[in-house]
């Protein structure tokens, strides 16, 4: 690790915290810190003594969308269809697909894509001076990175429109009000209950949280039919976890379980 990369990487236990690292331009994503990003979920996603992740940014903003720097138009037009498969859409999918708890820190602003990979995430907190800006409108774009399907399944689409159609910011207060994200913290507590919760997650039983997130992706595409269909045949494999049968031997022991993740 070294100062200049681009995205960070620490492990505590089973818990590894990923942070966005070009805090001179907001964490604005250059292809570097795309890679690198993707790398670290990645890598993460595949260890297994890797339990939970948390996604977070260096300095005062999460992350301010896409690098315009890098898109100057009086170099060439680029094919924003191929960067969105080549860079945005890989990355929010792996994000979805990773069967283990992945919570993000919102440490400041959260633009275009940076507030809708925030969004990717299971479980988002936000410090209450973070906004989140939907910025795409600003430059005749829409909403990618998964902007337009989490913000319409999270808010509705009067809230959806009016916030991609505007551009105005979102307090966190009112992002945790509308159900947007988890919760908005105190600024100075976002830090220490972000990683508390990593770390309880990297303690908990992963394999059925893993199931837990994959049922619950799950839900808006389904009949109730088939997602109790689902919930049978998730149930079937959790109950043969052995967390499962040390969740049972603790609570008639009385004492708290010692989760292995297997
Ligand atoms: O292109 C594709 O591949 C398609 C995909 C697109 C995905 C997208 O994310 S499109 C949306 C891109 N992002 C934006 O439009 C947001 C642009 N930034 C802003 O609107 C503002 O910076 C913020 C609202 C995020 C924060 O405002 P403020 O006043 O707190 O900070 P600032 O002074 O504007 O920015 C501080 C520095 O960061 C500044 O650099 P300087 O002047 O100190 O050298 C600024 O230029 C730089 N910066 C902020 N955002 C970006 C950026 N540099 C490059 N790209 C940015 N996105």
């Amino acid at each position: 690790m070294s100062d200049t990369d681009t995205v960070l990487v620490n492990r505590s236990g089973g818990a590894v915290t990923i942070t966005l690292n070009r805090p001179d331009k907001l964490n604005a994503f250059n292809d570097d810190m795309h890679l690198a990003l993707r790398q670290a979920l990645a890598e993460a996603r595949e260890a297994e003594d890797a339990r939970a992740i948390l996604l977070t940014g260096a300095g005062r903003a999460f992350c301010a969308g896409q690098d315009l720097g890098d898109r100057d138009p009086r170099r060439g037009v680029p094919d924003l269809g191929h960067t969105l498969e080549t860079f945005y859409n890989p990355t929010v999918r792996l994000i979805r697909a990773i069967e283990k708890p992945v919570v993000c820190a919102v440490n400041g602003v959260a633009a275009g894509a940076g507030a809708n990979f925030a969004l990717a995430c299971d479980i988002v907190l936000a410090a209450k001076s973070a906004r989140f800006i939907q910025a795409f409108c600003r430059l005749g774009l829409v909403p990618d990175a998964g902007g337009s399907w989490h913000l319409t399944r999270l808010l509705g689409e009067a809230r959806a429109k009016a916030l991609a159609l505007t551009g105005e910011p979102l307090d966190a207060e009112t992002a945790e009000r509308w159900g947007l994200i988890w919760k908005a913290v105190d600024d100075e507590a976002l830090a220490d209950e972000a990683r508390a919760l990593v770390e309880a997650f990297a303690k908990g039983p992963t394999k059925g949280y893993g199931l837990t997130k994959q049922a619950i992706h799950a839900a808006s595409t389904q009949t109730l039919d088939s997602q109790l269909d689902m919930e049978r045949d998730f149930q079937r494999k959790a109950g043969y976890s052995a967390d499962y049968a040390e969740g049972v031997a603790a609570f008639l022991e009385k004492r708290v379980p010692e989760f292995s993740g297997k």
